[in-house]
């Protein structure tokens, strides 16, 4: 075989990735709890000015809903304890419990908790506090970031909280049921200025109307997707699993792209554009680059996503 998924991961390597999130949530990581969660209070508050969050629909709310009473029925200060455990990634039967939720579960568990701080129902972020002068600089650098990179970090920050997965053994992810794909008639058709790969077309349209049945047929057994600053999911059934717990409702807006021929019959192809999540919509249209290596027979042997490092990335075609 010609490629190797390490081999894969390398082609177009003059796509340059928001290099500044993983970067930022090195340093946020480095924080106290209680300064990590001020500073996402604040970030979240301030952002909430020009971006809105939309609330999370019930399907996704009923999973949380144990615990949120659970957290409710607490004492201001157990409260705030729960919360800097889930920042601590502490081993507690709550941080057990949101360890094994999807990333959209967690987030809508956030989401009801901002809302219920806000009203004055859950302790909230003492008034007046002064977040420490790390934190402070990460403010600042979140502050400065792109509105697509902004929420990568606040997603990223709410995924990693919680007991560490890795230290539980076998677990079943606990995430909001897979929605029936849309109906053909409602099923939107993309066009990519400079492509007309059938398979990237038919990847584009098939996540934008949930199908992901169809979707991962366009995969080889062994192929894999590489999720923004993640390691690649290796193999169909890992991927769909991926499509299933964390896809769903997304709008990918793709608008160019190049195609060309690589080693042995295979072909590579980058495609750029904007994406939008269901939490934001159009609100957000985060910078975007698909990099697909096909094999001879049109499958998807690798694709990465990756969130790129500004808008002038879009029209980065360079190899
Ligand atoms: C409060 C204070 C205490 C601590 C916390 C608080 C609450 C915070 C809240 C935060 C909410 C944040 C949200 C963020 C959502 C981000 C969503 C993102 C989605 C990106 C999706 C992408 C998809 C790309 C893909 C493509 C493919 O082709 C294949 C699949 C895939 C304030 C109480 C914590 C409430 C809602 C960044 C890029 C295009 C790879 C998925
Ligand atoms: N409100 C966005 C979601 O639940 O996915
Ligand atoms: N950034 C969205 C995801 O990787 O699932
Ligand atoms: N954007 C990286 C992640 O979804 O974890």
């Amino acid at each position: 075989m010609p490629f190797s998924i390490d081999s894969a991961r390398g082609i177009f390597p003059n796509t340059l990735s928001a290099d500044a999130v993983p970067a930022t949530i090195a340093r946020f990581s480095q924080l106290s709890a209680e300064d990590q969660l001020a500073l996402i209070w604040f970030a979240y508050l301030e952002m909430g000015k020009t971006i809105t969050v939309a609330a999370p629909g019930a399907a996704n709310m009923q999973f949380a809903e144990p615990t949120l009473n659970e957290i409710k029925q607490m004492t201001p200060q157990q409260q705030s304890q729960a919360m800097c455990d889930l920042a601590n990634r502490a081993d507690t039967p709550i941080c057990r419990t949101y360890a094994v939720w999807s990333p959209n579960i967690k987030l809508g568990f956030w989401y009801r908790l901002g809302e219920l701080m806000e009203q004055g129902l859950i302790a909230p972020i003492p008034e007046g506090y002064q977040l420490s002068a790390n934190a402070s600089a990460v403010l600042a650098t979140i502050q400065s970031l792109e509105s697509g990179q902004q929420i990568t970090v606040l997603r990223n920050a709410v995924v990693d909280m919680g007991y560490d997965t890795s230290k539980l053994g076998s677990y079943k992810v606990v995430s909001e049921p897979v929605t029936p794909p849309k109906d053909m008639a409602q099923r939107t058709q993309v066009t990519i200025e400079g492509i007309t790969n059938t398979t990237v077309l038919s990847y584009m349209n098939n996540l934008n109307a949930n199908d992901f049945d169809a979707l991962i047929e366009l995969f080889v057994p062994d192929g894999a997707l590489q999720p923004p600053f993640r390691r690649p999911i290796v193999g169909k059934e890992a991927v769909l699993k991926f499509f299933r717990e964390e896809c769903q409702n997304l709008k990918l807006i793709p608008k160019q792209g190049v195609s060309e021929p690589a080693d042995d019959g295979y072909t590579q192809i980058k495609v750029t554009g904007t994406v939008q999540t269901p939490w934001f919509g159009a609100g957000v249209g985060m910078n975007i680059a698909w990099r697909f290596l096909l094999n001879p027979e049109n499958k998807i042997f690798f694709v990465a996503i990756d969130l790129l490092a500004s808008p002038k990335e879009l029209l980065n075609f360079a190899r």
